[in-house]
């Protein structure tokens, strides 16, 4: 993808404050801490965009930024942090359930788990939710350049049993080497022609 153009839009509490839905849009999912920014600015090739647009109050939010002025990325508040305090815990799914079944333009959601931790019962619900409402999924391992090689392997293998997905379909991803990036665009521009 040529990047010519990428800025910040807007942070919104829900579907109803969401910009209007005119360009295509890919959003960003996973556990809080899982790289979900780190990925976004990797892609972009912005050090630090989404990072400074995710201070505390915004990592509750949807954050959105525009591509080139045709594709929007959204970057989801996280899930799985057990120190929330619960009324942040609890608006999560109303906020993230109804953006994703609402939101006409969404076109897939980029699913991240850390090679490292298996999955959790969270990360296994939020899948299984995604299935049921047959939204796109691209599945994504973080963080990658902490395994070797082998283990990166016995890893996948690992995920892949558990999620009760196809080992193939994770795409491997670390930010410190740029690892996956391309491979992940390649899905992303996919997940963007339009439907036969
Ligand atoms: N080693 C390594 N660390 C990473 C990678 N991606 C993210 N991190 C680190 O993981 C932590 C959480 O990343 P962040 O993008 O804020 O996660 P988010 O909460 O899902 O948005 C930060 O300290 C990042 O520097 C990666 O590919 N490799
Ligand atoms: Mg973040």
């Amino acid at each position: 993808m040529n990047i010519q153009s990428v800025s910040f839009v807007t942070s919104a509490p829900g579907l109803a404050s969401c910009p209007p839905a005119e360009w295509p849009e890919i959003a960003f999912a996973g556990r809080s801490n899982v790289g979900k920014s780190s990925l976004i600015n990797c892609l972009i090739n912005r050090k630090g965009l989404v990072r400074t647009s995710s201070t505390p109050g915004r990592t509750q939010l949807l954050n959105f930024f525009a591509i080139n002025d045709n594709l929007y990325f959204v970057d989801l508040p996280g899930y799985g942090f057990a120190r929330a305090p619960r009324s942040v815990r609890e608006q999560w799914q109303p906020m993230v359930h109804g953006y994703l079944k609402g939101r006409s333009c969404l076109r897939a959601v980029v699913w991240l788990l850390d090679v490292r931790r298996d999955p959790s019962p969270e990360d296994l619900r939020f899948l299984d939710w995604l299935e049921e409402s047959e939204i796109p999924t691209i599945p994504v391992v973080t963080k990658v350049d902490k395994v070797s090689r082998n283990e990166l392997a016995r890893r996948i293998a690992k995920i892949a049993r558990s999620t009760g997905l196809s080992a193939d379909l994770f795409t491997p991803f670390s930010v410190l080497n740029r690892q996956g990036s391309e491979e992940l665009w390649e899905l992303i521009a996919l997940a963007l022609e339009p439907q036969a």
